[in-house]
């Protein structure tokens, strides 16, 4: 019988992909949808859904046991512009959830959670260029003080009470079918958008900010992947790279569909996150420990982006 998997969080961008994916894999039935809001109607048509508070246990634990559920994907957090602006209800939403998922672990209500991390862990200390799996961890975000505390908190209950809770430090992440909300890398999706509705878009990072970035499919499949290792080899939150490039050169990619399109930089509070972070980062640990690889590049992802999108309402 296959496992019953909730995801809470799941109609956020990485969660509503996720949650799409797994029903392929193993069929809507058992994959709970919950959010604290509605979906789309692809998401809510397609298998269970129930609404969560992530930073309520009590409406966690009623849905776990009315489904029987196995394994939880903890996909709700406030992401870094965002959390700058509320720090403290960012850090209540991206630790308490985190706890609640860990504690039901610990009592033994589930038996497997993936929690995602970040490239945000890393702060202005750590080396930029093919940033390691082990180095320098001084995040300067609200956003990114809480990915490391959550990594350590994972690591802490995986040693102490043999919880399996695994993740990945996602870099930026680019997809066509759901916004994300929040973010640094945000920009690399809305340049897209606006690229096909208005051929001009003013990015609020500056030309050369050199960012870590990476295409939902392969997202996707390094979350499912991680997932479905019998058992973890080292790390509990792996660095994952894919691509990197900076504003201009994603807007030059852009030109070569779109060659009226423009540019311009104007960078607001934003900057100073996208500063402290990795440009680049070492994913070698990831390739030994679970045999990952990427598969898009900077321009199967535009070509790709650019067909969806203008086959769709944007
Ligand atoms: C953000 O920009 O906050 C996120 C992230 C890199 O974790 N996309």
């Amino acid at each position: 019988m296959s496992d019953k998997i909730l995801i809470i969080g799941a109609c956020g961008q990485i969660g509503s992909e996720l949650t799409m994916s797994l029903r392929e894999i193993y069929g809507g039935t058992n994959i709970i949808a919950s959010d604290i809001r509605k979906g789309v109607s692809e998401l809510m048509d397609s298998g269970p859904f129930e609404f969560i508070d992530a930073t309520n246990k009590d409406q966690i634990e009623a849905v776990i046991h009315k489904h029987n559920i196995d394994v939880v994907y903890l996909m709700a957090a406030m992401l870094s512009g965002a959390a700058e602006m509320n720090p403290e209800k960012a850090w209540d939403l991206n630790m308490s959830s985190l706890f609640h998922v860990l504690n039901l672990a610990k009592a033994g209500a589930i038996k497997k959670i993936f929690w995602p991390s970040s490239i945000a862990v890393f702060g202005n200390s750590t080396p930029k260029k093919r940033t390691p799996q082990q180095t320098i961890t001084e995040p300067s975000t609200v956003y990114g003080i809480s990915k490391l505390a959550g990594e350590r908190w994972c690591e802490y209950y995986r040693t102490n009470f043999d919880v399996d809770v695994r993740s990945v430090r996602y870099p930026g992440i680019i997809s066509w079918k759901t916004m994300p909300g929040g973010g640094t890398t945000d920009y690399a999706v809305e340049i897209y958008h606006k690229a096909i509705t208005e051929k001009r878009y003013e990015c609020f990072l500056s030309e050369h900010s050199r960012l870590p970035m990476m295409f939902m499919e392969d997202a996707i499949k390094a979350t499912i992947d991680l997932m479905d290792v019998e058992e973890l080899k080292e790390y509990v939150a792996y660095n994952i790279g894919a691509i990197d490039f900076t504003p201009k050169e994603i807007a030059d990619e852009i030109k070569k569909s779109i060659p009226d399109f423009e540019i311009s930089f104007v960078p607001d509070f934003r900057q100073k996150i996208a500063d402290s972070w990795p440009q680049s980062i070492d994913d070698s640990e990831a390739k030994k420990d679970w045999n990952w690889q990427h598969t898009y590049d900077l321009e199967d992802m535009t070509s790709e982006m650019i067909t969806k999108l203008r086959n769709k309402d944007v």
